[in-house]
């Protein structure tokens, strides 16, 4: 006797051939994109066209959220929306022969129309998706066909469209040839997709012309180094964060979702606008400039109080300000708008690029050519401010201008215009949460105001007054310091705040702020467990 598949069982069969049949296209189109089109793969134009559109608050939520996983956060949510919409495609097709497939085959093309409206799309940025939604029209029929043999369906699904005379329901039990061969077929649509993917994937870092190039730069040496770091400025505790943040664990925030591939053979900055004399650089002109070496801690407005969203490198580059010296701003200038080679702009005070605080155009992080993610070849680090108005990556473009005539990437999303590091430090020892044994302990953290420096750093344990703790020399006033309290932990909870005094005397702020619009107020505060003795 055969088994009668009920209405919801067609339906779902039908789902997964369209999720089997576009996981087919989407990966193919992603290999595509590892072959040709680096930066124009389906998802990553998906991904760039959300982020782009997405109001602040959400990118505020994705990163308070996700952290620096917040790119492979929005993936997986792309991931789920496209499944979604290709389990609809399946039943649609099998419930109308060819609509699934033409409107898989309407949304790759769109996707990929959309593709070459990005910011840095090459001529065959519509290629990848193109294929990935025609590759998905193609097998999506036959998928369909073969997950919902011609009868199982409703009466004017597939048996009338296939022209099954008799519409013989129930081809559908488990052991019967063609349901055996649709979970083959739909299995191996789905495994051959996602090994594409993977492949794009790596294809797209490994032929990334920057990445060889890279690892064949030697860096001239600074004409001007960094000063010693100071005896004692690394308390070498463990948990502490180090003084100089090793690239690799440096945070990594950016609107990129794939990595822009910028050749230093092809790269040339351009500093125009407002200025008496538009100013060019190539790559080879920017190393035979006397660079200078410098220490400077970078912080992103989204962290939060605790957040590790903060780092500090070893800078090498050539000061901005000489350059705009070259291109001799208006007096009315007030702006440099920077462009990356993928459209982020970021809008830095003016003032902040042409005074003694050695903003850089850099090309060194701690004695390496940048990382491709740091920005590799060239970026801007300009000491004191968040990143957003000032570190822009990957820069190809310094206009002068005004901040009443221009506005940037963030700056349109509601964050405020100009953006100066706020005063802040945080306790890295002990970790929040921590079980501490009692007796001889140690806290420990850093504190930071780029620009400024800081002074002192106070703990508060409990009710107990105010505490200074031992702040280690810094680098400079623009790099953060670390500082430590010893401590006689007795048994039981207890809570532990910090707070810097920067500088300039001003006393960090208990008043707890959001990072959005200007970076994030309040006392860093953890709780601990003392065990018994
Ligand atoms: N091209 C480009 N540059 C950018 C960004 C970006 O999205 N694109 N983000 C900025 C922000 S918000 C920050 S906090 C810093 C982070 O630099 P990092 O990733 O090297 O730590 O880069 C800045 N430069
Ligand atoms: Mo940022």
């Amino acid at each position: 006797m055969r088994r009668q598949r009920t209405g919801a069982a067609v339906a779902g069969a039908a789902a997964i051939a369209g999720i089997a049949a576009v996981a087919l296209g989407a990966g193919i189109g992603e290999l595509g994109a590892g072959l040709v089109a680096a930066q124009s793969g389906p998802f990553t134009v998906i991904g760039g066209w959300i982020i782009d559109l997405a109001p602040s608050w959400a990118k505020d939520l994705m990163i308070a959220l996700f952290g620096t996983g917040d790119k492979a956060a929005l993936l997986g949510a792309i991931g789920l929306v496209v499944a979604l919409a290709a389990a609809g495609a399946g039943v649609w097709e099998s419930r109308r022969r060819r609509a699934g497939a033409v409107t898989a085959l309407a949304l790759g093309l769109l996707i990929g129309a959309l593709a070459l409206t990005r910011p840095d799309a090459g001529a065959l940025a519509w290629a990848p998706s193109a294929v990935a939604g025609a590759v998905a029209a193609l097998a999506l029929g036959p998928l369909v066909r073969l997950a919902v043999p011609a009868g199982a369906a409703s009466p004017t699904s597939a048996a009338v469209a296939a022209g099954d005379p008799d519409g013989a329901p129930g081809s559908g039990s488990a052991s019967t040839p063609s349901r055996r061969s649709f979970i083959l077929f739909a299995g191996s649509a789905a495994a051959v997709g996602a090994l594409a993917a993977v492949g794009g994937t790596l294809l797209r870092a490994g032929t990334a012309a920057a990445t060889a190039v890279r690892e064949a730069i030697r860096l001239p040496r600074p004409a001007v180094p960094a000063p010693p770091i100071p005896a004692g400025a690394e308390l070498a505790i463990d948990g502490l964060a180090p003084l100089v943040t090793p690239n690799g664990d440096f945070y990594r925030i950016d609107t990129a979702l794939t990595v822009p591939d910028v050749d230093p053979a092809d790269w040339e900055l351009r500093i125009h606008g407002m200025v008496e004399q538009e100013v060019r650089l190539t790559w080879d002109e920017l190393l035979a400039l006397p660079l200078v070496e410098s220490a400077a801690t970078l912080s992103c407005v989204s962290n939060e109080v605790g957040g590790d969203l903060v780092g500090n490198a070893l800078w090498l580059g050539y000061p901005i300000r000489e350059l705009l010296a070259r291109a001799r701003p208006l007096p009315r200038a007030d702006m440099a708008l920077s462009r990356s080679v993928d459209g982020f702009t970021a809008g830095t005070p003016l003032e902040a690029l042409t005074d003694d605080r050695g903003a850089l155009l850099a090309v060194g992080m701690n004695g390496e050519p940048l990382p491709r993610q740091h920005g590799f070849p060239v970026r801007m680090v300009v000491p004191g401010l968040y990143g957003y108005v000032s570190a822009t990556k990957w820069v190809v473009d310094i206009e002068v201008t005004r901040f009443d005539r221009a506005r940037a990437y963030w700056t349109d999303r509601g964050w405020s215009a100009r953006g100066p590091i706020k005063l802040q430090s945080r306790i890295d020892v002990p970790r929040a949460g921590a079980a501490v044994p009692p007796g001889d302990a140690v806290i420990a953290g850093v504190a930071w105001q780029p620009g400024t420096g800081v002074a002192a750093v106070e703990v508060r344990i409990d009710d107990l007054p105010w505490q200074r703790a031992e702040l280690a020399p810094a680098i400079s006033q623009d790099t953060w310091v670390q500082w430590r309290l010893p401590w006689r932990a007795a048994p039981g909870p207890h809570r532990i705040a910090c707070r810097a005094i920067s500088a300039t005397r001003e006393v960090q702020t208990g008043r707890r702020a959001f990072p959005a619009p200007d970076g994030a107020t309040g006392w860093h505060a953890i709780e601990v467990t003392v065990a018994d003795a």
